[in-house]
C-alpha cells in the first residue's frame, strides 16, 4: 500500500465545526467513516485525502468521533483534516489523545492465526448439537459433522469453528464430559485433515482437549472470563483467541439487555479484556475481537454496533463478525432460520465494507461469491 502522496494539511485555528462540540475533559472515541474500497481507496490515499484502515487496502476518509454524555454520547463526524486542525488547535492532551488514536486505526496488523489480514477471511461454523438455532442436530453424528467440516473448508472457510454446547438466547449448559463427546474426535480429524479448526467453548477443559486434538484458536463468547483458568491456558498454550461481547449468559441475556451507549460500553468491556489477556501473556496480535451481535442485545443495539463496527479497529486487534442467519435478521427482513441468507449475505458484505477481517459465517460458499464480486466492483469502479 503506497503512503499518501501529499501529508494531510494541518491548519490553525481549527474552524468552530462539530469536533468543537466536545467538551475539553471528555476523551473521545474515533470511529472510521466514508471508508472507501478498491481503487477509490487507492486514489483517495494517493491524493492525501484518506488513511489507510488497519493497514489497508480499505482507506477512510472521514471519521466520527465520539464522546460519554448524559443519556448517551455525543457524536461529530469531519474530515480527517478537519478533526487534525481542530485538534492541533485544542493542543494538548487532545492533540495526543487523536494521534493515538489515528495510529491505531491506521496501523497495518500482523497475521492472526497465521491468516494475513488484509484480506477477508471466512470462518465456517460447524454446530456438533442438537439445539443450535439455526442447524441444530443435524451434524450431531461426528461422521456427518467433519464431512460438513470438510465441505465447509472446500467451500472457501480459512477456519472451520466446532462447537458442542449451544450459545443461543435461552440454551440451558450441557455437562462438560457431553461437550468433550461432541467436539474431540470432530476438531481432531478436521486438524487431521490440515484444517484450521477454531474451538468453540467457554470451558477451559474442553479448549484444553480441543488444542490437544488439533485446534489452533479459541473461540470463547465469554472473552475468556468465563473459568478461571480459560487466560492461562490460551497464554501457555500460544493459541490465537476471539474475545467475544456478551451482556449475561445465553439463558437468559435477551430479557432485558441495558447500556449506557451500547457501543462505547462494549468497546470498553473488550478493551478491558484485551488488557486482561495482555497481562496474562497473550500478546495483542493473538487477539481477534467481536461485539457479539445477538447476545444481550435487541435490535437497536445490534444496529448501532453494526453500524459502527469501524469503531473497534480502535482496539489494534482484528475484528471479528457473526450475524449470519441470527434473529434479527428474520425480525428486520422477514424469515425463519432456514430463509435468512439475504440478511446474511448484506451483513457480510457490510462488515467486509468496514474493514471486518473475519466474518463467522453458515454459508460459506455464498458469502465468499458475494465478496468476489463486491471486490471486483470496487476494483473496477473508476472515480470522477
Ligand atoms: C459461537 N458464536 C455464536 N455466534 C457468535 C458470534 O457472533 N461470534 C463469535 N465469536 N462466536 C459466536
Amino acid at each position: 500500500m503506497a503512503p499518501p502522496k501529499a501529508p494531510i494539511e494541518v491548519r490553525s485555528p481549527a474552524p468552530a465545526r462539530g469536533f468543537a462540540a466536545f467538551r475539553p475533559e471528555a476523551p473521545v472515541r474515533l470511529c472510521p467513516a466514508a471508508i472507501l474500497e478498491g481503487r477509490a481507496a487507492a486514489a483517495a490515499l494517493d491524493d492525501g485525502l484518506a488513511l489507510p484502515l488497519a493497514g489497508g487496502p480499505l482507506a477512510f476518509a472521514e471519521v466520527e468521533a465520539l464522546a460519554r454524555a448524559p443519556g448517551g454520547a455525543l457524536a461529530a463526524r469531519g474530515s480527517i483534516g478537519e478533526l487534525l486542525r481542530w485538534s492541533a488547535a485544542t493542543g494538548s492532551p487532545r492533540q495526543e489523545e487523536v494521534s493515538a488514536a489515528l495510529a491505531a486505526l491506521v496501523a497495518p496488523r500482523r497475521p492472526w492465526a497465521g491468516l494475513d489480514l488484509e484480506r477477508t477471511h471466512l470462518m465456517g461454523v460447524l454446530n456438533v448439537t442438537p439445539d443450535s438455532f439455526s442447524d441444530g442436530g443435524a451434524f450431531l453424528d461426528p461422521a456427518r459433522a467433519v464431512e460438513q467440516g470438510r465441505a465447509l473448508a472446500a467451500a472457501g472457510a480459512d477456519i472451520v469453528d466446532v462447537g458442542g454446547e449451544s450459545t443461543r438466547p435461552g440454551a440451558e449448559p450441557v455437562p462438560v464430559e457431553e461437550e468433550l463427546r461432541r467436539i474431540v474426535p470432530v476438531v481432531r480429524a478436521l486438524a487431521e485433515a490440515g484444517l484450521r479448526v477454531s474451538i468453540d467453548t467457554r470451558r477451559a477443559a474442553v479448549m484444553a482437549a480441543a488444542l490437544d486434538a488439533g485446534a489452533s484458536i479459541i473461540n470463547d463468547v465469554t472473552a475468556l472470563a468465563g473459568e478461571h483458568d480459560s487466560l492461562a491456558l490460551a497464554a501457555s498454550r500460544g493459541a490465537a483467541v476471539v474475545l467475544m461481547h456478551m451482556a449475561g449468559e445465553p439463558r437468559t441475556m435477551q430479557e432485558d439487555p441495558r447500556y449506557e451507549e451500547v457501543t462505547l460500553d462494549v468497546l470498553e468491556f473488550l478493551e478491558r479484556r484485551i488488557a486482561a489477556c495482555v497481562a496474562a501473556g497473550i500478546p495483542s496480535e493473538r487477539i481477534a475481537v467481536d461485539p457479539g451481535i445477538g447476545f444481550g442485545k435487541q435490535d437497536p443495539h445490534n444496529l448501532a454496533l453494526l453500524a459502527r463496527l469501524a469503531l473497534f479497529h480502535g482496539t489494534g486487534c482484528a475484528v471479528l463478525l457473526g450475524a449470519s442467519r441470527k434473529s434479527f435478521i428474520g425480525r428486520l427482513g422477514g424469515g425463519g432460520p432456514r430463509e435468512r441468507l439475504g440478511g446474511s449475505l448484506a451483513a457480510a458484505l457490510w462488515g467486509a465494507g468496514q474493514g471486518v477481517q473475519i466474518l463467522r459465517v453458515h454459508d460459506v460458499a455464498e458469502t465468499r461469491q458475494a465478496l468476489a464480486l463486491q471486490a471486483a466492483i470496487a476494483g473496477h469502479h473508476t472515480p470522477a
